[in-house]
């Protein structure tokens, strides 16, 4: 007979079934007890006449009857059970994975990833995740992107040295690629249009509920641009689809505001708290454009006034989740931004090689992948988020 899923369980009511899957927790009463039986897809509730001395996470197979019952989840229970152990636990697991929400704290879950990810409502989280990227994927070949994969060992820092992890590279000093900038850049003057999804380095100092010290990217960059708008268009449309893949809300429209309006005093970036009062003034999604240039990353293009740059942040529900801009595209540029900013231009002569080639007006951004799903899932801690964070602290498991 053929392992059926416990979603399927009420599509086969009266027949003898078999499930596959985890002991996720055991009831007993005074003449019978249920067990809930845990597999990919959901849970099942299984009668059988006393208790069974098994440790939670026990791998079991049921056979039995699917008999609907009005007091079983999901309409369907199995009766008359036959158990048969596949994989014996040596101990009770470090957390419950029965709660309708884990009760653990933060850092006990995070120690024991390799369980507390069993917990439905947080495999949950990661099954949304993958939703969102292949969302992602699906927009942009719609738009006719191509994907690439990028090297994540370089040898110049992309996006400034402050948080960038060295590494020994054969006795050479390399880093580990703390976004795909340069590659996805020089790939507009090949493809046009890319975009890549990977993992990202940062050694970031603080530790926060937003900063990871490796996080996954979602980027795209795309070629014969009049500015940064047309990029925000994509970022728009991705966006879009990947609320619509998570089963989010999706606003009828994106505001654009002016960061020189929208900014504390004089400061030169937007602070958290500017994040959170801009969405509770202008709603869940709003784009904020026109950053000063002198605070942006060396490869973004000035807008009319020099001042401010052509670029922009989309934040989501009080919090930066996206950055993007039109970039430089003329050689000429690139080593007078990286000299204005103190930069030697050597690290980047391959990169800049590119641009005497001819390289079209282009723009693009990136969208942290983390970062959305926390928002979506309305979690305070991209950490809720990650199944295996790494941070300051943090290297295992
Ligand atoms: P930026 O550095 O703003 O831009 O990063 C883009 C997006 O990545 C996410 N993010 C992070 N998520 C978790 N932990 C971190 N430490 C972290 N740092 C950033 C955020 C952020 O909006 N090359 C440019 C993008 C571009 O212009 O195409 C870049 O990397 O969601």
């Amino acid at each position: 007979m053929e392992r059926i899923l416990t979603t399927q369980l009420a599509a086969h009511a009266g027949e003898q079934v078999v499930l596959r899957g985890w002991l996720h927790r055991q009831r007993r009463l005074s003449r019978v007890a249920f067990v809930v039986l845990r597999d990919r897809a959901g849970t099942a509730q299984i009668v059988v006449d006393e208790g069974l001395d098994l440790l939670p996470e026990t791998v079991i197979e049921v056979r039995g009857q699917a008999v609907p019952s009005e007091q079983a989840p999901g309409g369907v229970e199995v009766h008359e059970a036959q158990l048969r152990v596949l994989a014996q636990p040596t101990a009770p697991p470090p957390v419950e994975l029965h709660r309708p929400e884990p009760r653990e704290s933060l850092p006990v879950r995070l120690d024991h990833a390799q369980v507390s990810l069993r917990h439905p409502a947080v495999r949950e989280r990661f099954k949304q995740a993958a939703r969102a990227v292949a969302a992602f994927r699906r927009t942009l070949e719609e738009l006719e992107f191509t994907e690439i994969q990028s090297p994540k060992i370089v040898g110049a820092a992309t996006e400034g040295g402050a948080n960038v992890f060295r590494v020994d590279y054969f006795g050479r000093d390399a880093f580990l690629a703390q976004s795909p900038q340069l590659y996805k850049q020089m790939m507009v003057g090949v493809f046009e249009r890319v975009f890549e999804t990977g993992p990202v380095f940062r050694a970031e100092p603080h530790e926060t509920g937003r900063h990871l010290a490796e996080y996954y990217s979602l980027d795209a960059e795309l070629g014969f641009i009049e500015d940064h708008r047309d990029v925000m268009r994509v970022v728009e449309r991705c966006v879009r689809a990947m609320l619509t893949a998570v089963g989010a809300p999706v606003p009828e429209q994106i505001p654009v505001v002016r960061f020189a309006d929208v900014r504390t005093g004089s400061e030169p970036d937007l602070a958290p708290a500017d994040e959170r009062r801009i969405c509770a003034e202008f709603g869940e999604l709003v784009f904020v454009e026109g950053f000063p240039t002198a605070k942006r990353a060396f490869y973004t293009h000035p807008g009319p006034d020099p001042e401010w740059s052509n670029s922009f942040d989309l934040l989501y529900r009080g919090l930066e989740i996206v950055s993007g801009s039109q970039r430089l595209h003329r050689y000429d540029d690139y080593v007078a931004a990286l000299r204005a900013r103190g930069l030697d231009p050597g690290p980047f002569a391959d990169y800049l090689d590119a641009f005497r080639w001819g390289i079209p007006p282009h723009g693009g951004f990136a969208l942290g992948l983390e970062r959305f799903i926390a928002q979506v899932a309305g979690v305070s801690n991209v950490r809720e988020v990650t199944l295996f964070p790494r941070d300051r602290t943090r290297l295992r498991p």
